[in-house]
């Protein structure tokens, strides 16, 4: 049966097409084609399959290359990653059904990166849908809470419409809109224009709050900026830092947005959250106005690290998000602004500016207690060469008699810090020497750092780096992958070769699943369950792939091998996997916050409290 739409079915009296543009007539796949080559789509992320040929068939003649990668999670984390450094969409396509359902940890995972990802979903066609067929599930339930807007194209005439508004409110909203296209609706003929980026701008927010703002800064002894991920999003470092020089104030970034300051500002005092920097939570301790810039002040963000509860509840807290809803979510605040954190940070510049501070007048002192905060936790870092707990020590000392040679993960992080070249960017991954790196990854300019963010799923940073890789080939490209997470994403390395997109992957080998079995030992009494990995040869994997593969198991070479493999991604072209043997010394744990001690009523498991 063809139950393809026909000019007949497709009257232009049921559509409510867009006023802009010439409508023409052309068939729904070429509307959606010709939508996404007006949002400036060049690259596609994916794994083909019959539900979209007939658009895919003309992506090429549109300017759009087509990725095809390993498995659609990757390419998911992939248009993720390309997003995140360009500021532009990221786009992925898979087959209806198991294609589809591949991608939803990376649109999670999109999602709490804020990240503009366009998913476009071919689902079962019309005429039988409901029946039970082959492929078929209805797919926006399972998108519907990690998307800003989901689209149903209802009608092939409206294919165009849907689509661009899935652009236009996925940079607007700053998060993954879903296109979801009954199969049968790529094919017949429609009249239909084409409509061009809609662009809308943000702006500072009331002049009213701002004022208030600005009052309350002028008031303020010892302000504090927290620099969140808006401030990156917005290109507004500059702005930021105008404002912080006027006041003085010690910027903290917020987890996982060490890219939001400058690293080597003398302001700059190193992100808040797990694994943070120390000199970061005391200044903020001390603050009694906190100005809380492009930030949700997510809580897991904020919670104790190192014994200290750090977050000053005594303070008030302006907060400037451009998502109204997050103002005062988490943390208490006195004024909320819902802003671009550019223009918010300008016009509180301009009120500033030329006005009298209370904090004027201990410029120095402050700016002298900044450094030396930041250089003795300089000298703590430097100093912290191995973890200091008792598991820890045990394992260091089990090392010492099996055959190899073992690495303590801080030292190697010291060492990759040291040799990362200009302009890099990272990924991280979730685990525990991934986290505990982020107490050594600096940046000089945002769109650099792309953490797994809230979502915190294990396999993330691998193909996020490859996306931002596509979006920004003469960047250098490094992500930070613990075994366990390298087991999960280690076949992109095919997506690398095939595409010839050269990244470098630094995977961690403690053979284990490290992160949580740091919860064994703090809670469980040692009970090791399911945490030991029994690892081939990952070096040895990615020389099979087609790339480079390095084991590094002296200190003395952490820092050669991985100029090597910098080198050869930039001047050669080639991605290399550096696999570095750890000892299994853990790191503070991840989520004491949230676990307790075992408690056992029945019995027989009585032994197991
Ligand atoms: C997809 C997914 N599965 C499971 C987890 C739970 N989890 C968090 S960290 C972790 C261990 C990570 O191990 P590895 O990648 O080897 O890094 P390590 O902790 O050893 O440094 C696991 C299993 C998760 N976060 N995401
Ligand atoms: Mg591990």
């Amino acid at each position: 049966m063809d139950n393809s739409p026909t000019a007949n079915n497709t009257s232009p009296s049921q559509t409510s097409l867009p006023d802009t543009g010439l409508a023409q007539r052309m068939t729904p796949s070429e509307a959606l084609v010709e939508t996404l080559a007006a949002h400036g789509v060049t690259r596609i992320f994916g794994i083909m399959g019959s539900a979209f040929m007939d658009a895919m068939d003309i992506f090429a003649p549109a300017g759009i290359q087509f990725i095809s990668v390993v498995h659609e999670q990757g390419g998911g984390h992939m248009a993720d990653g390309y997003a995140r450094v360009s500021g532009r969409h990221g786009v992925v396509i898979g087959q209806n059904g198991p294609g589809v359902s591949n991608c939803v940890t990376a649109i999670a995972a999109a999602y709490w990166a804020h990240s503009p990802v366009v998913i476009i979903t071919p689902e079962a066609g019309t005429m039988g849908i409901g029946l039970g067929g082959f492929q078929e599930t209805r797919q926006l339930p399972m998108f519907q809470e990690f998307t800003k807007y989901q689209a149903h194209v209802t009608h092939p005439a409206r294919m165009a419409e849907y689509a661009a508004r899935c652009f236009d409110r996925a940079l607007f909203e700053m998060g993954p809109t879903q296109l979801n296209i009954p199969r049968d609706y790529f094919y017949g003929e429609i009249t239909t224009a084409i409509s061009a980026p809609l662009n809308i701008e943000r702006g500072a927010g009331s002049g009213r709050s701002l004022d208030q703002a600005a009052a309350l800064l002028a008031s303020a002894e010892f302000p504090v900026i927290v620099s969140g991920g808006g401030v990156v999003m917005a290109d507004a470092v500059e702005q930021c830092q105008a404002l912080a020089e006027r006041l003085g104030a010690p910027v903290v970034h917020s987890y996982l947005h060490n890219d939001s300051f400058p690293a080597s500002h003398p302001l700059c005092c190193g992100p808040l959250g797990y694994q943070g920097s120390k000199a970061a939570m005391k200044l903020l301790a001390r603050a009694d106005v906190v100005l809380a810039l492009g930030t949700r002040l997510g809580p897991f963000g904020t919670l104790p690290q190192h014994g200290m509860d750090y977050w000053p509840s005594h303070a008030k807290v302006i907060q400037i998000d451009a998502d109204a809803r997050m103002l005062g979510l988490v943390k208490k605040i006195t004024v909320g602004i819902c802003g671009d954190a550019k223009a918010a940070a300008l016009a509180l510049s301009q009120r500033l500016n030329g006005a009298p501070l209370a904090c004027d007048a201990t410029k120095q002192a402050r700016h002298d207690d900044i450094q030396t905060e930041k250089a003795a936790w300089e000298r703590e870092l430097d100093a912290w060469t191995h973890e200091l707990d008792e598991y820890s020590l045990d394992v260091i000392n089990q090392h010492k008699n099996e055959p190899g040679n073992f690495l303590h993960p801080r030292q190697v992080l010291r060492e990759l810090e040291k040799h990362m070249p200009a302009d890099v960017m990272v990924s991280t991954d979730i685990g525990n020497i991934n986290s505990v790196a982020n107490s050594y990854l600096r940046f000089e300019k945002s769109r650099s750092f792309f953490a797994a963010m809230s979502w915190g799923n294990c396999g993330y940073a691998f193909p996020a780096i490859i996306g931002a890789k596509v979006a920004a080939p003469h960047r250098p490209a490094v992500s930070y992958v613990g075994d366990g997470a390298w087991g999960m994403s280690l076949m992109e390395t095919m997506t690398c070769v095939r595409h010839h997109i050269p990244v470098t992957a630094v995977v961690f080998n403690n053979r284990q699943w490290g992160a949580e079995k740091k919860n064994q030992v703090d809670f469980y009494s040692r009970r090791f369950v399911a945490g030991e990995l029994e690892n081939p040869s990952f070096a040895g994997i990615a020389i099979a792939m087609g790339a480079e593969g390095i084991v590094v198991d002296r200190l003395e070479d952490v820092g050669p091998a991985f100029r090597k493999a910098i080198d050869l991604q930039m001047n050669a072209g080639k991605t290399t996997i550096v696999e570095i043997m750890c000892t299994r010394e853990l790191g503070d744990p991840f989520r004491r916050d949230a676990l307790s001690k075992p408690v056992r009523l029945l019995d027989k498991y009585k032994d197991y409290a």
